[in-house]
This record gives structure tokens, C-alpha cells and sequence, in this order.
């Protein structure tokens, strides 16, 4: 293929077509993601701005804490690693223009290795972009967001922008800048901070409102050097309660909220929701989808999933209709997600050893995401919820007390005299059961 020079590292692999009849064996099709469909108004592509993310997807080989490396890829096989870096490159453009996805997603640090110092570190990510910027250029595949590693490197042990040194606040600042700016060279659509090592792991040696200030001190210079250089992409912050700190600052979609708007910073940022995140914040899997997406702050979702029995972060494909749907009934309600998508930040388990298991995951994901736009089309023409939902809520439309509530007019006086009044409400029973098996019936 031209995106690799003379190289394929996909040889056996065909792009991925839509076949709605294909059987059940044969996993490198869609049977659901057929990308151009109108649905409700808009392609398929439009309602599910996939990406594929570089880090798990070309830097992952299956380490984990008990374990050593599993997966084999071969564009790591050279030895200089400018050469591996730029295979690898080569090898995702191959990967993004087979299976037919749009976008992808990166960190600074997966693409281009660090150097000795900033200056090094710097021209091997320029070299290392000009490259992504041809076989951009060539395939027509875009970049969904950029973000810097802040967490890997042992500089960054005690946190980056809540580090306790400001040398290493400023080191941070330095990395965060240079970011921005390849994003911005790449045409991302944005830029996402994950508090990867913000948190802390003892309050005994942390003054957590120093650390909060300092963060909100550093998203204020985002937010001037985003000007600065005419990035005009959306600035996301990605909640997640812990690991590997005890406790990590962004802890979930209404801490993330609170603390924007604490800090003046509501109208620069919106959030990037992983659930996977969110699970392990002990809610369900669409909680926070729903709750940034209620208050307009529902940016873009890393679409990946955990696994209930284990608990931390597995960053799994997401293959579960019901939690799709979920998330797929909250998106046509916003009306889309741009400039944000679905990133699947997910790894392939380190015991999917082979290759085609890249293509296979993330086709089962996106057919997920596909059949869940198709089920969830339905329930949204059939306003199936709308009127019942208004309906429990009615008393504040329908009476003057309710009215008054509403408006913020009330005062406890009125409403203590209202109460004796009308004495005790009637019961009014919640449906819990109704509402799910209607759910139910739309997933059919
Ligand atoms: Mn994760």
C-alpha cells in the first residue's frame, strides 16, 4: 500500500466491508457499521466519529503488573527507535485505512520517544509529525485529539501540575505546550488533559487546595496558549476516581463540573468520558455520559469498557449492546458528539495474540456502537420516553405550586402552609420496571 512505502504489515488483511449477510464466522466485516446509511438525517460515520487510539493499539504488547510483554508486533522489529517509531506510524495508517475508520487519537509520548532533553525530545516528535502529517495527507484519515504523557516518566511520580516542585510543574507546562501545538499542526478537532498522576496517595504529605489551585493555574495557561497559537479546538478534561493514585482529583463527570465552574474554566473545557472510568467511580456504566451530557458538557468518550468481577481499569472493547445503547440514547439526544467521537481506548486482551485480533476487536466494537445508533433511532422516533418522563415531572408545569417551585419563586413559609393544607401526597409509583422492559423491547 502507499501509506507504507514498500512496507504492508497487514498483508492478510483486505479493507473491511459492509456485508449485512455475512455469517457468523466471519469476523472482518461489519454486519451493522455501514458507514454512509442515513440515520435519522445523518451517515453513520456522523453519529459514530470512530477513532482508534495509538497507545494501546500500536505501544501496548500485553505487559501487565504480573507479566511481561505478550504481544509480538511487527513493526517493532528494527533497532533504532526513530525507525521503529516511524513503522509504527506507517503500520497504524495501514491499520485506520483498512478497517475504515476516520479518525485517530495520541499521546507525545507514543509516537516519537523522548530524548535526552527538551530540544531532542522536540525534533524527534516534529520528525515523527511531519511523517504523520503526509500519511494524513495520503489517506485522508484525521485527528480526533492529541494529549501529553504526564504520568510515565519518573519526573512526574508525585503528579504534574499538582506536583508538590514547581520545576516539575514547569516541565509539565513545557511538555503540555509543545503538545498542543502538534495537535493544532495535525488538525486536531482536541485537545484532552487526563490527570493521569493529579490525585493524591496520602493527605498526610498533600495540601490538596495548593494542588487544586495550581490545576486550575495550569488549565487557565492552556487556555491562553490555546489562543495564543489559533488552536480552535475543544479543550476536554477525562474524569477517573483513582489508579494509580488513591485518589485522583478528576474523580468523575460532577467533581469535574464543580470544579470547572469553581474555578471560572466552564466555558474553555468539556469533558471526555470514559466509562470504564466511571464504573470504577462506583456508578453505572452511562452515568457520567448522561450527567455532563444533561449540563452540555458531554464532549467525546473513549468508548471502552471494564469488567465487573475485576474492578480496575481493563479497558476493554466495548461488545455489550445494552451499555452501547446507552450511551447511543444519550448521544442522539445531544444531537451528535462533534467535533468529539467514540475513541476506543481499549487493548486487545494480552492473551489475543494474533494480529487479526486488532481488526476483529474493534470491528465487534464499532458493529456494537452501529446496531445500538439502529435500536436507539427507533426509540428516539418513537419519543417513547418523552412523554412519560414529562409526565412524572408534570406537577411542576401543571400547578401553580409546582410553577413557583420551578421558577425559584417559592419560599419554604408558602410551601409549609401548602403542606398543611393538602396534607399528605398521593403515591405515585415509580415504574422502574415498565421503563426497563420498554428498553428491553428495543433492543429486540
Ligand atoms: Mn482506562
Amino acid at each position: 500500500m502507499a501509506t507504507n512505502g514498500n512496507k504492508e504489515f497487514f498483508s492478510g488483511i483486505k479493507p473491511i466491508k459492509y456485508n449485512p449477510q455475512a455469517s457468523v464466522d466471519d469476523l472482518l466485516v461489519f454486519k451493522q457499521y455501514n458507514q454512509d446509511e442515513i440515520i435519522l438525517g445523518k451517515p453513520m460515520h456522523e453519529w459514530l466519529r470512530f477513532a482508534v487510539c495509538f497507545w494501546h493499539t500500536f505501544r501496548g504488547l500485553g505487559a501487565d503488573m504480573f507479566g511481561s510483554p505478550t504481544l509480538d508486533r511487527p513493526w517493532d522489529h528494527q533497532s533504532d527507535p526513530m525507525t521503529i517509531a516511524k513503522d509504527r506510524l506507517r503500520a497504524a495508517f495501514e491499520f485506520f485505512t483498512k478497517l475504515g475508520v476516520k479518525y485517530f487519537t495520541f499521546h507525545d509520548r507514543d509516537i516519537a520517544p523522548e530524548g535526552e532533553t527538551i530540544e531532542e525530545t522536540e525534533k524527534n516528535l516534529d520528525e515523527i509529525v511531519q511523517l504523520a502529517k503526509q500519511l494524513q495527507k495520503e489517506t485522508g484519515i484525521k485527528c480526533l485529539w492529541g494529549t501529553a504523557n504526564l504520568f510515565s516518566h519518573p519526573r512526574y511520580m508525585n503528579g504534574a501540575a499538582t506536583n508538590p516542585d514547581a520545576h516539575v510543574f514547569a516541565y509539565a507546562a513545557a511538555q503540555v505546550k509543545k503538545a498542543m501545538e502538534v495537535t493544532h499542526e495535525l488538525g486536531g478537532e482536541n485537545y484532552v488533559f487526563w490527570g493521569g498522576r493529579e490525585g493524591y496517595i496520602s493527605l498526610l504529605n498533600t495540601d490538596v487546595r495548593k494542588e487544586l489551585d495550581h490545576l486550575a493555574a495550569f488549565f487557565r495557561m492552556a487556555i491562553e496558549h490555546k489562543k495564543k497559537i489559533g488552536f480552535k479546538g475543544q479543550l476536554l478534561i477525562e474524569p477517573k476516581p483513582k489508579e494509580p493514585t488513591k485518589h485522583q482529583y478528576d474523580y468523575d463527570a460532577q467533581t469535574v463540573m464543580g470544579f470547572l465552574s469553581y474555578y471560572g474554566l466552564d466555558k474553555d473545557f468539556k469533558l471526555n468520558i470514559e466509562p470504564n472510568h466511571t464504573t470504577m467511580a462506583g456508578h453505572a456504566y452511562e452515568h457520567d455520559v448522561e450527567m455532563c451530557s444533561r449540563y452540555g458538557m458531554l464532549g467525546s468518550i473513549d468508548s471502552n469498557t471494564g469488567d465487573s468481577s475485576l474492578g480496575w481499569d481493563t479497558d476493554q472493547f466495548p461488545m455489550n449492546l445494552r451499555d452501547c445503547a446507552f450511551l447511543m440514547r444519550t448521544i442522539i439526544t445531544q444531537g451528535g458528539l462533534a467535533p468529539g467521537g467514540l475513541n476506543f481506548d481499549c487493548k486487545v486482551r494480552r492473551e489475543s495474540t494474533n494480529l487479526q485480533d486488532m481488526f476483529i476487536a474493534h470491528i465487534g466494537a464499532m458493529d456494537c456502537f452501529a446496531l445500538a445508533l439502529r435500536k436507539m433511532a427507533r426509540l428516539f422516533e418513537d419519543k417513547k420516553y418523552d412523554a412519560l418522563v414529562k409526565q412524572r415531572y408534570a406537577s411542576y408545569d401543571d400547578t401553580d405550586m409546582g410553577k413557583k417551585i420551578a421558577n425559584g419563586k417559592a419560599t419554604f413559609e408558602e410551601l409549609h402552609a401548602f403542606a398543611k393544607k393538602n396534607g399528605e401526597p398521593a403515591k405515585t409509583s415509580g415504574e422502574q420496571e415498565k421503563y426497563e422492559a420498554i428498553f428491553n423491547r428495543y433492543l429486540d
